[in-house]
């Protein structure tokens, strides 16, 4: 069954230059590429990702993290889309303890728990379609992937926003 997967390059990823090895890794998968963008990540988006976890003891720490305070203030975030892509892209990235993970997936080999026990795995992927879909509609606006994964509407907003100047 096709699927569109989240990825996110974490701050840890970007600072150590890893975005063209974890990417060349990624394309062993075969899928496709929909949507790609450079984020700076605000406390705001950090919480929305990880509302799951927002009980657990670490959860200041991951929002810290991903945040970019520990490394860098971006991150890189992808839609991958194709055959099984939830189940193909995790199997690449390996477990979330990256000590406990494949010393060749992306965790394994990337990856460390720093001394005050923040996981740096320098990699993100949805779990499962519904977290997939909640997460790339958080990330994402409708134009902003090549490819029509969910319903969308035109609005009207009268906001104010940035233009070239
Ligand atoms: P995954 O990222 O494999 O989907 P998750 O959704 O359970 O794992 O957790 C999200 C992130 O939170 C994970 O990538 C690293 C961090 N994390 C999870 N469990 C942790 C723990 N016990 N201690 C510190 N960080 C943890
Ligand atoms: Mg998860």
């Amino acid at each position: 069954m096709d699927q569109a997967t989240l990825v996110l390059i974490k701050p840890d990823g970007l600072k150590k230059s890893l975005t063209g090895n974890i990417l060349t890794r990624l394309s062993e998968t075969k899928l496709d590429i929909v949507g790609a963008r450079i984020v700076k990540v605000s406390r705001e988006l950090a919480q929305k990702h990880y509302v799951m976890l927002k009980d657990k003891p670490f959860f200041e720490d991951l929002l810290k993290y991903l945040m970019g305070e520990y490394h860098k203030k971006k991150v890189m975030a992808l839609v991958y889309y194709g055959e099984d892509a939830i189940q193909k892209v995790r199997n690449i990235c390996g477990a979330t303890n990256p000590e406990e993970a494949d010393p060749v997936s992306i965790r394994g080999a990337y990856g460390r728990i720093t001394t005050k026990g923040v996981y740096e795995n320098a990699i993100h992927a949805s779990a499962n379609p519904e977290e997939a879909e909640r997460e790339i509609k958080l990330w994402f606006a409708p134009d902003e992937i090549i490819s029509e994964l969910y319903p969308a509407k035109v609005a009207k907003k009268n906001v104010e926003a940035r233009v070239w100047a």
